[in-house]
Protein backbone atom coordinates (compact mmCIF):
# COMPACT_ATOMS: atom_id res chain seq x y z
CA UNK A 1 0.00 0.00 0.00
CA UNK A 2 2.94 2.23 -0.19
CA UNK A 3 3.03 4.91 -2.98
CA UNK A 4 6.01 6.97 -4.32
CA UNK A 5 5.49 10.00 -4.62
CA UNK A 6 6.68 11.18 -8.00
CA UNK A 7 4.57 14.28 -8.55
CA UNK A 8 3.06 16.57 -6.29
CA UNK A 9 0.83 19.70 -6.94
CA UNK A 10 1.26 22.45 -4.57
CA UNK A 11 -1.48 25.29 -4.31
CA UNK A 12 -1.57 27.28 -1.33
CA UNK A 13 -2.60 30.58 0.21
CA UNK A 14 -0.86 30.25 3.43
CA UNK A 15 2.71 30.08 2.47
CA UNK A 16 3.86 29.02 6.08
CA UNK A 17 6.19 25.67 5.77
CA UNK A 18 6.22 25.92 1.98
CA UNK A 19 10.02 26.01 1.33
CA UNK A 20 10.78 23.55 3.76
CA UNK A 21 8.09 21.31 2.59
CA UNK A 22 9.26 22.42 -1.16
CA UNK A 23 12.85 21.27 0.39
CA UNK A 24 11.94 18.10 1.55
CA UNK A 25 10.11 17.03 -1.60
CA UNK A 26 12.59 17.63 -4.14
CA UNK A 27 15.18 15.81 -1.86
CA UNK A 28 13.15 13.40 -2.58
CA UNK A 29 13.10 13.90 -6.33
CA UNK A 30 9.57 14.53 -6.47
CA UNK A 31 8.81 16.59 -9.46
CA UNK A 32 6.91 20.29 -7.99
CA UNK A 33 3.78 21.72 -9.96
CA UNK A 34 2.25 25.07 -8.69
CA UNK A 35 -0.35 28.10 -9.22
CA UNK A 36 1.39 31.41 -9.55
CA UNK A 37 2.12 33.02 -6.42
CA UNK A 38 3.30 29.04 -5.27
CA UNK A 39 5.68 28.56 -7.92
CA UNK A 40 6.75 32.19 -7.46
CA UNK A 41 7.14 31.53 -3.56
CA UNK A 42 9.03 28.25 -4.17
CA UNK A 43 11.46 28.76 -7.40
CA UNK A 44 12.33 31.96 -4.77
CA UNK A 45 13.94 30.07 -2.63
CA UNK A 46 15.57 27.78 -4.71
CA UNK A 47 13.19 25.16 -5.26
CA UNK A 48 12.99 23.46 -8.71
CA UNK A 49 9.10 24.03 -10.07
CA UNK A 50 6.99 23.78 -12.85
CA UNK A 51 3.68 26.15 -13.17
CA UNK A 52 0.55 24.48 -13.45
CA UNK A 53 -0.64 26.63 -16.56
CA UNK A 54 2.99 25.32 -18.54
CA UNK A 55 2.23 21.54 -17.27
CA UNK A 56 -1.49 22.00 -18.80
CA UNK A 57 -0.62 24.25 -21.69
CA UNK A 58 -3.58 26.48 -20.60
CA UNK A 59 -2.84 30.14 -18.90
CA UNK A 60 -4.30 30.97 -15.52
CA UNK A 61 -7.33 33.02 -16.69
CA UNK A 62 -9.94 35.52 -15.41
CA UNK A 63 -8.03 36.91 -12.25
CA UNK A 64 -6.91 32.79 -11.16
CA UNK A 65 -10.68 31.88 -11.08
CA UNK A 66 -9.50 29.40 -13.57
CA UNK A 67 -5.95 28.31 -12.99
CA UNK A 68 -6.21 24.00 -11.71
CA UNK A 69 -9.31 23.23 -13.12
CA UNK A 70 -8.49 21.46 -16.27
CA UNK A 71 -8.30 17.94 -17.01
CA UNK A 72 -4.52 17.11 -16.67
CA UNK A 73 -4.96 17.94 -13.52
CA UNK A 74 -8.20 16.55 -12.33
CA UNK A 75 -7.28 13.07 -14.48
CA UNK A 76 -3.78 13.46 -12.89
CA UNK A 77 -5.31 13.52 -9.15
CA UNK A 78 -8.60 11.05 -10.38
CA UNK A 79 -7.13 8.10 -12.29
CA UNK A 80 -6.94 4.41 -10.69
CA UNK A 81 -3.66 3.53 -11.58
CA UNK A 82 -4.67 -0.11 -11.49
CA UNK A 83 -7.29 0.09 -13.88
CA UNK A 84 -6.32 -0.20 -17.21
CA UNK A 85 -9.01 1.68 -18.74
CA UNK A 86 -7.54 4.48 -16.40
CA UNK A 87 -4.20 4.11 -17.44
CA UNK A 88 -5.31 4.16 -21.10
CA UNK A 89 -6.94 7.22 -21.17
CA UNK A 90 -3.54 8.91 -19.22
CA UNK A 91 -1.74 8.07 -22.07
CA UNK A 92 -4.27 9.15 -24.96
CA UNK A 93 -4.49 12.32 -23.77
CA UNK A 94 -1.37 12.88 -22.29
CA UNK A 95 -2.40 13.13 -18.60
CA UNK A 96 0.26 12.49 -15.82
CA UNK A 97 -0.64 11.10 -12.64
CA UNK A 98 -0.26 13.52 -9.35
CA UNK A 99 0.41 11.38 -6.05
CA UNK A 100 0.53 13.73 -3.59
CA UNK A 101 -1.48 17.04 -3.82
CA UNK A 102 -0.37 20.07 -1.23
CA UNK A 103 -3.69 22.96 -0.75
CA UNK A 104 -4.91 25.13 1.57
CA UNK A 105 -7.57 27.09 0.46
CA UNK A 106 -8.54 31.32 -0.42
CA UNK A 107 -8.92 32.81 3.35
CA UNK A 108 -12.39 33.11 3.33
CA UNK A 109 -12.75 32.66 6.94
CA UNK A 110 -10.20 35.41 7.97
CA UNK A 111 -11.16 37.65 5.26
CA UNK A 112 -14.45 37.63 6.20
CA UNK A 113 -13.18 37.82 9.84
CA UNK A 114 -11.33 40.79 9.06
CA UNK A 115 -14.58 42.51 8.28
CA UNK A 116 -13.89 42.77 4.25
CA UNK A 117 -16.33 43.85 2.36
CA UNK A 118 -19.04 41.55 0.04
CA UNK A 119 -16.77 41.40 -3.26
CA UNK A 120 -13.63 40.46 -1.32
CA UNK A 121 -15.46 37.70 0.40
CA UNK A 122 -17.07 36.19 -2.97
CA UNK A 123 -13.75 37.14 -4.13
CA UNK A 124 -12.00 34.61 -1.40
CA UNK A 125 -14.24 31.69 -2.26
CA UNK A 126 -11.44 29.64 -3.62
CA UNK A 127 -13.36 26.73 -6.44
CA UNK A 128 -10.17 25.20 -7.51
CA UNK A 129 -8.84 24.32 -4.58
CA UNK A 130 -11.94 22.60 -2.95
CA UNK A 131 -12.43 20.32 -6.33
CA UNK A 132 -8.43 19.18 -6.36
CA UNK A 133 -9.10 18.39 -2.89
CA UNK A 134 -12.11 16.31 -2.95
CA UNK A 135 -10.54 14.55 -6.24
CA UNK A 136 -7.35 13.82 -4.39
CA UNK A 137 -8.87 12.37 -1.28
CA UNK A 138 -11.61 10.38 -2.94
CA UNK A 139 -8.83 8.60 -4.25
CA UNK A 140 -6.97 8.38 -1.43
CA UNK A 141 -5.81 4.63 -2.52
CA UNK A 142 -3.24 6.25 -5.03
CA UNK A 143 -2.78 10.10 -3.66
CA UNK A 144 -2.60 12.02 -0.46
CA UNK A 145 -3.52 14.97 0.25
CA UNK A 146 -2.15 17.59 2.49
CA UNK A 147 -4.69 20.85 3.54
CA UNK A 148 -2.84 22.13 6.85
CA UNK A 149 0.46 23.40 7.34
CA UNK A 150 0.03 21.45 10.36
CA UNK A 151 0.27 18.24 8.71
CA UNK A 152 3.28 18.58 6.80
CA UNK A 153 6.04 17.66 9.42
CA UNK A 154 4.19 14.19 9.48
CA UNK A 155 4.31 14.03 5.80
CA UNK A 156 8.13 14.85 5.84
CA UNK A 157 8.15 12.02 8.40
CA UNK A 158 6.58 9.63 6.41
CA UNK A 159 8.26 10.18 2.93
CA UNK A 160 11.77 9.99 5.05
CA UNK A 161 10.88 6.44 6.92
CA UNK A 162 9.62 4.97 3.27
CA UNK A 163 11.85 6.04 0.95
CA UNK A 164 9.63 8.97 -0.68
CA UNK A 165 6.16 6.89 -0.36
CA UNK A 166 2.90 7.39 1.43
CA UNK A 167 0.86 4.94 3.31
CA UNK A 168 -2.56 3.94 2.90
CA UNK A 169 -3.15 4.71 6.42
CA UNK A 170 -1.65 8.35 6.27
CA UNK A 171 -3.65 8.73 2.91
CA UNK A 172 -6.97 7.82 4.04
CA UNK A 173 -6.37 9.73 7.65
CA UNK A 174 -5.32 13.07 5.55
CA UNK A 175 -8.56 12.06 3.70
CA UNK A 176 -10.94 12.37 6.09
CA UNK A 177 -8.90 15.61 7.56
CA UNK A 178 -9.74 17.28 3.66
CA UNK A 179 -13.17 16.85 3.80
CA UNK A 180 -13.64 17.98 7.25
CA UNK A 181 -12.15 21.00 6.01
CA UNK A 182 -14.05 21.55 2.57
CA UNK A 183 -17.27 20.79 4.72
CA UNK A 184 -16.30 23.12 7.20
CA UNK A 185 -15.45 25.87 4.12
CA UNK A 186 -18.58 25.81 2.86
CA UNK A 187 -20.18 25.73 6.19
CA UNK A 188 -18.80 28.71 6.49
CA UNK A 189 -19.57 30.17 3.14
CA UNK A 190 -23.27 29.21 3.47
CA UNK A 191 -23.87 30.80 7.14
CA UNK A 192 -22.02 33.86 6.06
CA UNK A 193 -25.09 34.22 3.12
CA UNK A 194 -27.39 33.32 5.33
CA UNK A 195 -26.72 35.72 7.61
CA UNK A 196 -26.43 38.14 4.73
CA UNK A 197 -30.43 37.49 3.32
CA UNK A 198 -31.61 37.05 7.11
CA UNK A 199 -35.21 36.00 7.05
CA UNK A 200 -35.42 34.62 3.27
CA UNK A 201 -33.03 32.18 4.07
CA UNK A 202 -34.30 28.77 3.51
CA UNK A 203 -33.37 26.26 6.22
CA UNK A 204 -34.03 23.14 4.83
CA UNK A 205 -31.15 23.75 2.65
CA UNK A 206 -28.10 23.78 4.40
CA UNK A 207 -26.66 23.89 7.57
CA UNK A 208 -23.49 21.89 8.54
CA UNK A 209 -23.97 19.23 5.85
CA UNK A 210 -26.58 17.27 7.21
CA UNK A 211 -30.56 17.55 6.05
CA UNK A 212 -32.09 19.41 8.73
CA UNK A 213 -36.06 17.95 10.07
CA UNK A 214 -38.45 21.69 10.23
CA UNK A 215 -39.67 21.54 13.59
CA UNK A 216 -43.20 23.39 13.93
CA UNK A 217 -41.23 25.59 16.69
CA UNK A 218 -38.55 25.62 19.39
CA UNK A 219 -38.21 26.22 22.63
CA UNK A 220 -40.98 28.82 23.01
CA UNK A 221 -43.55 29.51 20.01
CA UNK A 222 -41.88 32.10 18.69
CA UNK A 223 -38.68 30.76 18.29
CA UNK A 224 -38.22 28.56 14.69
CA UNK A 225 -35.87 25.28 15.11
CA UNK A 226 -34.88 22.34 13.08
CA UNK A 227 -33.51 18.85 13.74
CA UNK A 228 -30.45 17.75 12.10
CA UNK A 229 -29.65 14.06 12.11
CA UNK A 230 -25.38 13.87 13.13
CA UNK A 231 -25.77 10.29 11.23
CA UNK A 232 -25.01 8.48 14.01
CA UNK A 233 -27.20 5.03 13.39
CA UNK A 234 -27.37 4.03 16.95
CA UNK A 235 -30.65 3.56 19.38
CA UNK A 236 -31.90 6.53 20.23
CA UNK A 237 -34.08 9.14 19.93
CA UNK A 238 -32.64 10.26 16.43
CA UNK A 239 -33.29 6.87 15.21
CA UNK A 240 -36.42 5.68 16.76
CA UNK A 241 -39.80 4.65 15.51
CA UNK A 242 -42.45 6.74 15.69
CA UNK A 243 -45.39 4.33 16.08
CA UNK A 244 -48.39 6.55 16.99
CA UNK A 245 -49.32 10.49 18.39
CA UNK A 246 -48.87 13.54 17.49
CA UNK A 247 -46.05 15.19 15.96
CA UNK A 248 -42.97 15.42 18.16
CA UNK A 249 -41.97 18.98 19.74
CA UNK A 250 -38.78 20.14 19.87
CA UNK A 251 -39.12 19.80 23.98
CA UNK A 252 -40.42 16.58 23.66
CA UNK A 253 -37.07 15.20 21.60
CA UNK A 254 -35.11 17.22 24.29
CA UNK A 255 -36.67 15.16 27.11
CA UNK A 256 -37.25 11.85 25.76
CA UNK A 257 -33.45 11.92 24.50
CA UNK A 258 -33.05 12.77 28.44
CA UNK A 259 -35.25 10.16 29.49
CA UNK A 260 -33.73 7.39 27.61
CA UNK A 261 -30.58 8.40 28.08
CA UNK A 262 -31.41 7.65 31.59
CA UNK A 263 -32.94 4.36 31.67
CA UNK A 264 -29.91 3.02 29.70
CA UNK A 265 -27.28 3.38 32.63
CA UNK A 266 -29.35 0.34 34.12
CA UNK A 267 -28.75 -2.24 31.91
CA UNK A 268 -29.02 -5.45 34.86
CA UNK A 269 -32.61 -4.65 35.73
CA UNK A 270 -35.85 -4.03 34.07
CA UNK A 271 -35.50 0.61 34.40
CA UNK A 272 -37.91 3.10 34.21
CA UNK A 273 -37.19 7.43 34.32
CA UNK A 274 -39.75 9.77 34.35
CA UNK A 275 -38.84 13.00 33.07
CA UNK A 276 -39.80 16.27 32.87
CA UNK A 277 -38.01 19.54 31.65
CA UNK A 278 -35.08 17.04 30.86
CA UNK A 279 -34.58 16.05 34.89
CA UNK A 280 -36.00 12.90 36.57
CA UNK A 281 -38.60 12.86 39.14
CA UNK A 282 -38.61 9.51 39.44
CA UNK A 283 -36.40 6.65 38.55
CA UNK A 284 -36.92 2.91 39.46
CA UNK A 285 -35.52 -0.42 39.28
CA UNK A 286 -36.87 -3.51 39.86
CA UNK A 287 -38.06 -7.16 38.65
CA UNK A 288 -40.37 -6.10 36.24
CA UNK A 289 -41.70 -2.80 34.54
CA UNK A 290 -45.14 -2.11 35.82
CA UNK A 291 -43.65 -2.27 39.82
CA UNK A 292 -40.45 -0.08 38.68
CA UNK A 293 -43.21 2.44 36.78
CA UNK A 294 -45.31 2.33 40.07
CA UNK A 295 -42.27 3.22 41.90
CA UNK A 296 -40.69 6.06 39.82
CA UNK A 297 -44.25 7.61 40.09
CA UNK A 298 -44.67 7.19 43.24
CA UNK A 299 -41.58 9.54 43.86
CA UNK A 300 -43.46 12.64 42.48
CA UNK A 301 -46.99 11.53 41.88
CA UNK A 302 -47.62 15.67 40.54
CA UNK A 303 -44.60 16.52 38.11
CA UNK A 304 -45.28 13.31 36.37
CA UNK A 305 -48.15 14.86 35.38
CA UNK A 306 -47.76 15.28 31.46
CA UNK A 307 -44.15 13.72 31.72
CA UNK A 308 -42.16 11.39 29.52
CA UNK A 309 -41.37 7.94 30.34
CA UNK A 310 -38.63 5.95 29.54
CA UNK A 311 -38.55 1.89 29.74
CA UNK A 312 -35.30 0.16 29.43
CA UNK A 313 -36.75 -3.04 28.31
CA UNK A 314 -39.64 -4.54 26.08
CA UNK A 315 -43.39 -2.96 27.52
CA UNK A 316 -45.63 -4.91 28.52
CA UNK A 317 -49.09 -4.55 28.53
CA UNK A 318 -49.70 -4.46 32.54
CA UNK A 319 -47.08 -1.46 31.96
CA UNK A 320 -49.00 0.23 29.79
CA UNK A 321 -52.01 0.27 31.74
CA UNK A 322 -50.65 1.67 34.82
CA UNK A 323 -48.88 4.46 32.52
CA UNK A 324 -52.42 5.33 30.76
CA UNK A 325 -53.63 5.94 34.42
CA UNK A 326 -52.46 9.62 34.04
CA UNK A 327 -51.87 11.97 31.01
CA UNK A 328 -48.39 10.90 29.39
CA UNK A 329 -46.71 12.84 26.37
CA UNK A 330 -43.93 10.66 25.66
CA UNK A 331 -43.07 6.77 25.87
CA UNK A 332 -39.82 5.54 24.45
CA UNK A 333 -39.01 2.30 24.54
CA UNK A 334 -36.64 -0.39 22.42
CA UNK A 335 -39.92 -2.71 21.71
CA UNK A 336 -43.72 -3.13 22.55
CA UNK A 337 -45.36 -6.15 23.04
CA UNK A 338 -48.94 -6.55 21.62
CA UNK A 339 -51.07 -5.88 24.69
CA UNK A 340 -48.94 -2.79 24.86
CA UNK A 341 -49.69 -1.44 21.77
CA UNK A 342 -53.43 -2.25 22.46
CA UNK A 343 -53.64 -0.33 25.76
CA UNK A 344 -51.53 2.76 23.96
CA UNK A 345 -53.65 2.44 20.50
CA UNK A 346 -56.59 4.05 22.74
CA UNK A 347 -54.14 6.59 23.38
CA UNK A 348 -54.13 8.75 20.03
CA UNK A 349 -52.29 11.60 20.96
CA UNK A 350 -49.62 9.54 23.06
CA UNK A 351 -46.20 9.51 20.73
CA UNK A 352 -44.97 6.27 21.66
CA UNK A 353 -41.35 5.48 20.14
CA UNK A 354 -39.28 2.19 19.86
CA UNK A 355 -36.13 2.19 19.28
CA UNK A 356 -34.80 -1.12 18.61
CA UNK A 357 -32.40 -1.18 20.98
CA UNK A 358 -30.65 0.28 23.93
CA UNK A 359 -27.53 2.61 23.72
CA UNK A 360 -24.33 1.78 25.46
CA UNK A 361 -23.92 4.16 28.30
CA UNK A 362 -19.84 3.75 28.18
CA UNK A 363 -19.63 4.20 24.90
CA UNK A 364 -17.99 7.40 23.66
CA UNK A 365 -19.48 10.45 21.75
CA UNK A 366 -19.20 14.07 21.43
CA UNK A 367 -22.07 17.01 22.89
CA UNK A 368 -21.72 20.18 21.39
CA UNK A 369 -23.28 23.45 22.99
CA UNK A 370 -23.02 27.57 21.81
CA UNK A 371 -21.89 29.80 23.35
CA UNK A 372 -21.66 33.46 22.12
CA UNK A 373 -19.33 32.94 18.92
CA UNK A 374 -18.35 29.73 19.27
CA UNK A 375 -19.07 26.04 20.30
CA UNK A 376 -17.97 24.41 23.22
CA UNK A 377 -17.07 20.42 22.09
CA UNK A 378 -16.87 17.85 25.03
CA UNK A 379 -16.53 13.74 25.47
CA UNK A 380 -20.05 13.30 26.63
CA UNK A 381 -20.17 12.24 30.18
CA UNK A 382 -19.77 8.41 30.15
CA UNK A 383 -18.00 7.85 33.08
CA UNK A 384 -19.14 5.03 35.14
CA UNK A 385 -19.03 4.58 38.69
CA UNK A 386 -18.67 0.64 40.04
CA UNK A 387 -18.53 -0.74 43.46
CA UNK A 388 -14.66 -1.10 43.15
CA UNK A 389 -14.16 2.49 42.23
CA UNK A 390 -15.47 3.28 46.13
CA UNK A 391 -13.94 4.44 48.84
CA UNK A 392 -15.26 4.17 52.02
CA UNK A 393 -14.09 7.22 54.58
CA UNK A 394 -16.83 6.69 57.67
CA UNK A 395 -16.01 4.54 60.20
CA UNK A 396 -19.64 2.58 59.30
CA UNK A 397 -19.46 0.51 56.42
CA UNK A 398 -22.35 0.35 54.02
CA UNK A 399 -24.62 -2.14 54.36
CA UNK A 400 -24.84 -4.54 50.78
CA UNK A 401 -28.53 -2.94 50.39
CA UNK A 402 -27.33 0.93 50.87
CA UNK A 403 -24.15 0.08 48.48
CA UNK A 404 -26.80 -0.75 45.97
CA UNK A 405 -29.05 2.11 46.68
CA UNK A 406 -26.15 4.35 46.10
CA UNK A 407 -24.62 3.00 43.02
CA UNK A 408 -27.91 3.81 41.53
CA UNK A 409 -28.34 6.90 43.17
CA UNK A 410 -24.72 8.04 41.45
CA UNK A 411 -26.07 7.19 38.25
CA UNK A 412 -29.13 9.49 38.49
CA UNK A 413 -27.03 12.28 39.35
CA UNK A 414 -25.27 11.53 36.13
CA UNK A 415 -28.61 13.34 34.58
CA UNK A 416 -29.89 15.59 36.87
CA UNK A 417 -28.62 19.08 36.13
CA UNK A 418 -26.48 20.60 39.16
CA UNK A 419 -26.35 21.02 42.38
CA UNK A 420 -27.92 17.44 42.09
CA UNK A 421 -29.28 15.62 45.32
CA UNK A 422 -30.64 12.06 44.61
CA UNK A 423 -32.45 10.27 47.70
CA UNK A 424 -32.55 6.31 47.35
CA UNK A 425 -34.53 3.63 48.94
CA UNK A 426 -34.79 0.11 47.66
CA UNK A 427 -34.18 0.69 44.07
CA UNK A 428 -36.26 3.63 43.84
CA UNK A 429 -35.74 7.48 44.13
CA UNK A 430 -37.40 9.06 46.62
CA UNK A 431 -36.67 12.45 46.64
CA UNK A 432 -34.56 14.67 43.88
CA UNK A 433 -33.14 18.03 44.30
CA UNK A 434 -32.04 19.23 40.39
CA UNK A 435 -30.62 23.03 39.29
CA UNK A 436 -30.38 24.91 42.34
CA UNK A 437 -27.43 27.36 43.15
CA UNK A 438 -26.71 26.03 46.03
CA UNK A 439 -26.06 22.17 47.08
CA UNK A 440 -27.77 22.35 50.43
CA UNK A 441 -31.05 23.59 48.61
CA UNK A 442 -31.33 20.91 46.53
CA UNK A 443 -31.00 18.84 49.63
CA UNK A 444 -33.59 20.14 51.39
CA UNK A 445 -35.80 20.98 48.15
CA UNK A 446 -35.19 16.84 47.35
CA UNK A 447 -36.24 15.94 51.55
CA UNK A 448 -39.47 17.98 51.36
CA UNK A 449 -40.79 17.13 48.01
CA UNK A 450 -40.35 13.81 49.77
CA UNK A 451 -42.56 14.71 52.68
CA UNK A 452 -45.55 16.57 50.64
CA UNK A 453 -45.41 13.09 48.91
CA UNK A 454 -45.69 11.20 52.19
CA UNK A 455 -48.18 13.63 52.78
CA UNK A 456 -50.12 12.87 49.90
CA UNK A 457 -50.13 9.52 50.33
CA UNK A 458 -51.47 9.31 54.24
CA UNK A 459 -48.00 7.55 54.48
CA UNK A 460 -46.20 7.38 57.89
CA UNK A 461 -43.14 8.79 57.29
CA UNK A 462 -41.44 10.63 54.35
CA UNK A 463 -39.32 8.17 51.88
CA UNK A 464 -36.25 9.55 52.63
CA UNK A 465 -36.09 8.08 56.26
CA UNK A 466 -33.66 5.00 55.89
CA UNK A 467 -32.51 6.02 52.26
CA UNK A 468 -29.61 6.68 50.82
CA UNK A 469 -28.51 10.29 49.20
CA UNK A 470 -26.08 10.94 46.17
CA UNK A 471 -24.15 14.23 45.23
CA UNK A 472 -22.96 14.86 41.97
CA UNK A 473 -20.06 17.13 43.32
CA UNK A 474 -18.50 17.50 46.76
CA UNK A 475 -20.06 18.95 49.37
CA UNK A 476 -17.76 22.01 50.30
CA UNK A 477 -19.19 22.60 53.69
CA UNK A 478 -21.11 20.08 56.30
CA UNK A 479 -24.01 21.89 56.09
CA UNK A 480 -25.30 19.75 53.09
CA UNK A 481 -24.57 16.97 54.26
CA UNK A 482 -26.29 17.15 57.62
CA UNK A 483 -29.57 18.17 55.94
CA UNK A 484 -29.42 14.78 54.46
CA UNK A 485 -28.48 13.46 57.74
CA UNK A 486 -31.69 15.30 59.10
CA UNK A 487 -33.90 13.93 56.32
CA UNK A 488 -33.00 10.15 57.61
CA UNK A 489 -30.47 9.45 54.89
CA UNK A 490 -28.23 6.92 56.44
CA UNK A 491 -25.21 6.46 53.97
CA UNK A 492 -24.06 9.13 51.26
CA UNK A 493 -21.91 8.70 48.20
CA UNK A 494 -20.37 11.78 46.30
CA UNK A 495 -17.00 12.39 44.47
CA UNK A 496 -14.91 14.48 47.41
CA UNK A 497 -11.64 16.10 47.05
CA UNK A 498 -13.09 19.17 48.91
CA UNK A 499 -11.02 21.37 50.89
CA UNK A 500 -13.16 20.52 53.81
CA UNK A 501 -13.16 16.38 53.55
CA UNK A 502 -12.41 16.65 56.61
CA UNK A 503 -15.20 18.35 58.31
CA UNK A 504 -17.83 16.79 56.05
CA UNK A 505 -16.07 13.01 57.46
CA UNK A 506 -16.47 13.83 60.45
CA UNK A 507 -20.19 15.38 60.56
CA UNK A 508 -20.59 11.86 59.03
CA UNK A 509 -19.00 9.62 61.55
CA UNK A 510 -20.95 12.03 64.10
CA UNK A 511 -24.64 11.05 63.11
CA UNK A 512 -23.45 7.34 62.15
CA UNK A 513 -24.02 7.76 58.35
CA UNK A 514 -21.74 5.27 56.28
CA UNK A 515 -19.71 7.38 53.68
CA UNK A 516 -17.95 6.60 50.49
CA UNK A 517 -16.78 9.04 47.72
CA UNK A 518 -16.10 8.26 43.61
CA UNK A 519 -13.55 10.31 42.52
CA UNK A 520 -15.94 10.95 39.88
CA UNK A 521 -18.00 13.98 39.29
CA UNK A 522 -20.91 14.72 37.11
CA UNK A 523 -21.50 18.08 36.55
CA UNK A 524 -24.45 18.80 34.33
CA UNK A 525 -24.98 22.18 33.46
O1 LIG B 1 -9.78 30.85 -8.06
S1 LIG B 1 -9.81 29.45 -7.79
O2 LIG B 1 -11.01 28.98 -7.25
N1 LIG B 1 -9.58 28.63 -9.17
C1 LIG B 1 -8.66 27.67 -9.34
O3 LIG B 1 -8.65 27.04 -10.39
C2 LIG B 1 -7.72 27.41 -8.28
N2 LIG B 1 -6.70 26.52 -8.22
C3 LIG B 1 -6.08 26.70 -7.04
N3 LIG B 1 -8.61 29.10 -6.80
C4 LIG B 1 -7.72 28.14 -7.08
N4 LIG B 1 -6.69 27.69 -6.33
C5 LIG B 1 -6.29 28.24 -5.03
O4 LIG B 1 -5.27 29.18 -5.26
C6 LIG B 1 -5.69 27.29 -4.05
O5 LIG B 1 -6.67 26.63 -3.26
C7 LIG B 1 -4.80 28.19 -3.21
O6 LIG B 1 -5.48 28.66 -2.07
C8 LIG B 1 -4.49 29.37 -4.09
C9 LIG B 1 -3.02 29.42 -4.40
O7 LIG B 1 -2.78 30.41 -5.36
P1 LIG B 1 -1.29 30.96 -5.61
O8 LIG B 1 -0.42 29.79 -5.77
O9 LIG B 1 -1.39 31.76 -6.88
O10 LIG B 1 -0.91 31.78 -4.41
Amino acid sequence: DLVRVSRALISVSDKTGLVELGKALAAHGVEILSTGGTAKALSEAGVPVKEVADHTGFPEIMDGRVKTLHPAIHGGLLALRDNPEHVAAMEKHAIASIDLLVVNLYPFESTLASGAGYDDCVENIDIGGPAMIRAASKNHGHVATVVDPEDYAELIAELDANKGATSYALRRKLAAVAYARTSAYDSAISTWLAAEIGDTYPRRITFSGAKPQIMRYGENPHQSAAYYSSGDPRPGVGNAEQIQGKELSFNNLNDTDAAFELVAEFDEKPAIAIIKHANPCGVAVADDLATAYKRAFACDTVSAFGGIIAANRKLDGATAEEISKIFTEVIIAPEADEDALKVLAAKKNLRLLLTHGMPDPSAAARTVRNVAGGYLVQDKDNGRVTAADLKVVTKRQPTERELADMLMAFRVCKHVKSNAIIYVKDGATVGIGAGQMSRVDSARIAASKSRDMAEAAGASQPGTIGSVVASDAFFPFADGLLSAAEAGATAVIQPGGSMRDDEVIAAADEKGLAMVMTGMRHFRH
